[in-house]
């Protein structure tokens, strides 16, 4: 394929395609056998003077680099990012924020963050967004979260925190889990975890899709515009699909069923032409307003509440490319937050200044030197001529004599001429003080965005940040670390303190320890304002044979043109012969699938289909899992009867032609040509809600 940007282009000079070559050793002999290490006599020992195996051994040998210490476990993919119109222009000097003639190429990376590079995708944490864009004036990285506060207010306490968070030293358990003494050890001793903590505890934490994902800059940054002029900025990521979580009980069985779930979506969908987008979002503060928000903007466990300061969109962000090779480009890309460009700028936030340092230092064990910006996903599209020289695994051939500044003998070249913005220069913020070790007493409101936080979400979403807490400090181990977090807990809100200690067998405080302020910022919930769409939901068709292959096709056809992905699911693959004797290709076998896997279920009428999954234990149980989960169900003519006899507690049925919607179970009696077009919309109406939070499942068994 044609490459399509800059980016690709330069990438192009150094794929490799093997069609159609011959086998050759790393020199580019070629080898007539690799099979057989070369040998004194067939039975005989290996000879030193085999090259050709020495080679293959020791390359195999070193194959392994160290996994990130952070962030182990990701998926990549290219893109690009366009902004809409010039209006930043007034704030910021940066072009590909202000031009709306200028598509930058990019790379994004999502990650999880505790666990280890094969650790299941679907486990509760912090997902990484790491976006590097390649500007015309150099590379900018922006290094986010899904999630818009952090842990810990300073740097110096990150070891601290991941050593916290990872798996306990001594036996390496739990892997990729947050739900163990060490990690609330931590919690209970630093309340300024408690915002970011109940972040954690919600569905944020259990994304349905990188896609469905929103991104945060997280720290404060400073925009600046061409007159050097600085304006405070929070930065945001908005997906076009809506924010959309798994549950619990969903995810824990995702991990066994494809721990690939996430980074399988994201590559499906680029490589469906669903290509996923974002809106880039900034909030602005001027400098003149900075003590005017009542928090420190410079303290990274803050948000600044939409409804404060509103986000304003800037530009759009496609990803429309998966990368050739896994490790040369997602696992060797190396991201740094003080990879910036002319026109953004830091702040004084404490953890972005340690950020500042470690993401290079850790670069260098990680890719093994200082030459890491020559790997191909790291080069910037932008010309680099610097006086840089050696180390280990140099790529490029500097020519001439001088690799000083200043010299006479190479002309003086690189030169440094040129005035911001043409060229960086750090913003010439004024800063005075003593040395000191201390926080700054404006960073000491531990509780109050916490306490936002939870009275911002909805009744089910409440109910998920109980229950989160209820198994995570149920899995510890120390009832003191789990009395100490309820402690916590009680300065967040009383009755949240409460619910949680009545869960885990420990006393719940009579008092609140910080009366609840009562205020909230209706952004923070994804259900109050949801993005409604069926686009690439996955939905499974259970099918057998003597399925009515009329209404199937109906339903399979009305799904695609509302950009749903329907797989027809047989008690074994293969094919379905339909009532109307005609084939039916089934996807997969409903027995190596599962209900965790898909958004939706639909079961089509056909009387002898419906008795054959009747007496499928794997069928009966996909639909009362996915009732289970708050998913949409539907069913017409015979294919009511599975639902029946799946149980799906109260639910009401239709029993004669009417489409009846009751707890997101959409059911109508009618089936091959009469099944009314209403009764497709009216699915995938119900589809596009993503989870119906009315029904009462907690008898359901699943
Ligand atoms: Fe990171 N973080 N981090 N982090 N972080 C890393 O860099 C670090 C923090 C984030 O896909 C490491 O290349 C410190 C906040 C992402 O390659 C390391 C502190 C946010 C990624 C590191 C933080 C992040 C990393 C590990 C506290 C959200 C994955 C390997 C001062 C705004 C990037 C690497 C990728 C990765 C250090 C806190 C996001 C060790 C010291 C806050 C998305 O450098």
């Amino acid at each position: 394929m044609a490459p399509t940007d800059e980016k690709d282009q330069q990438l192009e000079s150094v794929r490799v395609e093997n069609d159609g070559t011959h086998l050759t050793t790393q020199q580019g002999v070629r080898v007539d056998h690799t099979d057989d290490s070369l040998r004194a006599g067939s039975r005989g020992p290996t000879l030193l003077e085999d090259f050709h195996a020495r080679e293959k051994i020791t390359h195999f040998d070193h194959e392994r680099i160290p996994e990130r210490v952070v962030h182990a476990r990701g998926a990549g993919a290219y893109g690009h990012f366009q902004p809409y119109d010039s209006w930043l222009a007034e704030f910021t000097a940066a072009e590909f924020l202000t031009d709306p003639a200028v598509t930058t190429p990019v790379f994004v990376r999502f990650s999880t963050v505790a666990g280890s590079r094969g650790s299941a995708d679907t486990v509760r944490d912090v997902r990484g967004f790491a976006t590097k864009f390649y500007t015309r004036q150099g590379n900018y990285d922006l290094v986010g979260n899904n999630m818009p506060v952090f842990f810990i207010q300073d740097g110096i306490k990150f070891p601290d925190f991941v050593h916290a968070v990872k798996p306990e030293p001594h036996n390496e358990i739990p892997q990729a889990q947050s739900a163990h003494d060490t990690l609330w050890d931590f919690v209970a001793l630093q309340p300024e975890t408690m915002h970011m903590i109940m972040w954690l505890m919600s569905d944020r934490a259990l994304p349905r899709s990188y896609r469905m994902m929103q991104g945060f800059g997280v720290h404060t940054f400073r925009l600046v515009n061409a007159e050097g002029r600085g304006t405070f900025v929070k930065l945001h990521w908005k997906p076009l699909l809506g924010t959309h979580s798994l549950v619990w009980d969903e995810t824990q069985k995702i991990a066994g069923k494809d721990p690939d779930f996430n980074r399988r979506d994201l590559w499906e969908a680029i490589e469906s032409g669903a290509f996923p987008e974002w809106e880039l979002g900034v909030q602005l503060v001027s400098e003149d307003d900075e003590h005017s928000l009542g928090f420190d903007l410079l303290d990274a466990t803050k948000i600044i509440p939409e409804e404060q300061v509103p986000v304003r969109p800037v530009g759009r962000m496609v990803l429309d490319r998966n990368p050739d090779n896994f490790f040369a480009e997602t696992e060797q890309v190396a991201f740094h937050t003080a990879n910036v460009v002319p026109g953004i700028d830091f702040t004084n936030d404490p953890l972005l200044q340690a950020r500042n340092f470690s993401y290079l230092d850790t670069q260098l064990l990680r890719l093994g030197g200082p030459n890491f910006a020559h790997i191909p996903v790291n080069r910037p599209v932008a010309p680099v001529h610097d006086n840089q020289r050696d180390g280990f695994q140099q790529q490029r051939i500097h020519r001439g004599r001088t690799s000083y500044t200043k010299n006479t003998l190479g002309g003086g070249c690189p030169v440094t001429a040129g005035e911001f913005p043409e060229v960086f220069a750090h913003y010439q913020e004024k800063v005075e003080g003593r040395k000191i070790r201390e926080r700054s007493a404006s960073f000491q409101d531990f509780y109050s965005q916490a306490t936002l936080f939870f009275n911002s979400m909805t009744p089910p979403e409440k109910e998920h940040i109980v229950a989160a807490l209820r198994f995570e400090l149920g899995k510890v181990d120390h009832v003191e670390i789990r009395a100490a977090v309820v402690d916590q807990l009680n300065h967040v809100d009383h009755d949240l303190a409460v619910l949680v200690a009545q869960g885990i067998g420990v006393p719940a405080p009579t008092e609140p320890a910080t009366p609840n302020h009562g205020r909230s910022s209706p952004a923070l919930s994804q259900l109050t304002a949801p993005v409604a769409t069926a686009k690439t939901r996955k939905i499974a068709v259970l099918v057998a044979d003597g399925v009515d292959g009329k209404g199937t096709r109906r339903l399979v056809a009305a799904l695609r043109e509302n950009g749903a992905i329907p797989e027809l699911l047989a008690p074994v693959d293969g094919k379905v012969r339909s009532a109307n004797d005609e084939d039916l290709k089934a996807d997969r076998a409903i027995n190596t699938m599962a209900s965790v896997l898909y958004d939706a279920v639909v079961v089509p009428c056909g009387p002898d289909s419906v008795a054959a999954l009747s007496q499928d234990g794997y069928a009966l149980h996909f639909v009362t899992e996915a009732f289970k989960h708050g998913k949409a169900i539907g069913a017409f003519g015979a294919g009511i009867e599975l639902l029946r006899k799946a149980g799906l507690g109260e639910t009401r049925f239709a029993t004669d032609e009417d489409i009846v919607t009751d707890l997101g179970v959409v059911t109508a009696s009618a089936a091959e040509d009469s099944l009314s077009p209403k009764y497709f919309e009216t699915l995938v109406a119900q589809i596009a809600q993503h989870r119906a939070w009315d029904r009462d499942t907690s008898s359901i068994p699943a």
